[in-house]
């Protein structure tokens, strides 16, 4: 396992099937982690007895979470909605907000909904072949907005960013992505609960 080796070493991704040759670590999300981050509550809550939906999954390469080490990994998002809203990844903000993430988008049709303390926003498309440079204080999100397809990107991140969930748990993120006329649309979060709003 990569965590004991101090020394270089190289690992193939599988580019066709857009997975990891090996790995130390493999997160699953399920629809019940998410609770209060949906938009439609309702749609939500009847989805969760039929069944707890495989939501995301997060396949990692375990290094020192110290400064200077670089954690990667594999991050897949399954096809999906609830009511008209994508499936999506919890999002965070990094502990350590002056810290940046890269991600290389490997398959699938999606975007990262991301936004900073001080109240700026952004949507960036992924698609194959494109990298998004996600700056310091920018907490990030990605959706899935592919009809029946995963979105799988490769992410490399600061050993020492640390994972702040609570915010966006709290407040949720200033913008969604939902459905409309078989499009993705980028739209106002009503629920937002940001400082500006309380
Ligand atoms: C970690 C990086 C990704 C996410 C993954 C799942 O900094 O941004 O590895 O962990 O995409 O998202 P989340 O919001 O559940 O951590
Ligand atoms: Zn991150």
């Amino acid at each position: 396992m990569n965590s004991t080796k101090d020394t270089p070493f190289t690992f193939a991704v599988n580019v066709a099937q857009a997975t990891l040759e090996q790995y130390d670590n493999h997160i699953t999300r399920t629809l019940s982690s998410m609770k209060g981050q949906y938009l439609d509550a309702a749609t939500y809550e009847a989805m969760l007895p039929e069944e707890d939906r495989l939501l995301y999954e997060v396949y990692e390469i375990r290094r020192p979470e110290t400064a200077g080490e670089l954690l990667h990994g594999l991050s897949v998002v399954h096809p999906g909605k609830v009511g008209s809203e994508y499936f999506m990844t919890k999002g965070h903000f990094h502990t350590v907000l002056e810290t940046a993430e890269v991600y290389y988008c490997l398959k699938g049709q999606g975007c990262m909904v991301m936004e900073t303390p001080e109240g700026d926003w952004a949507v960036e498309e992924l698609r194959p072949g494109r990298v998004l440079y996600v700056p310091p204080r920018w907490a990030h999100r990605s959706v899935n907005t592919g009809a029946d397809e995963d979105l799988v990107t490769f992410f490399v991140y600061p050993g020492h960013s640390g994972h702040d969930y609570g915010t966006i748990e709290q407040q949720g993120f200033r913008k969604l992505v939902v459905e409309e006329n078989g499009q993705p649309k980028i739209v106002d979060n009503p629920r937002w609960r940001g400082p500006e709003s309380r």
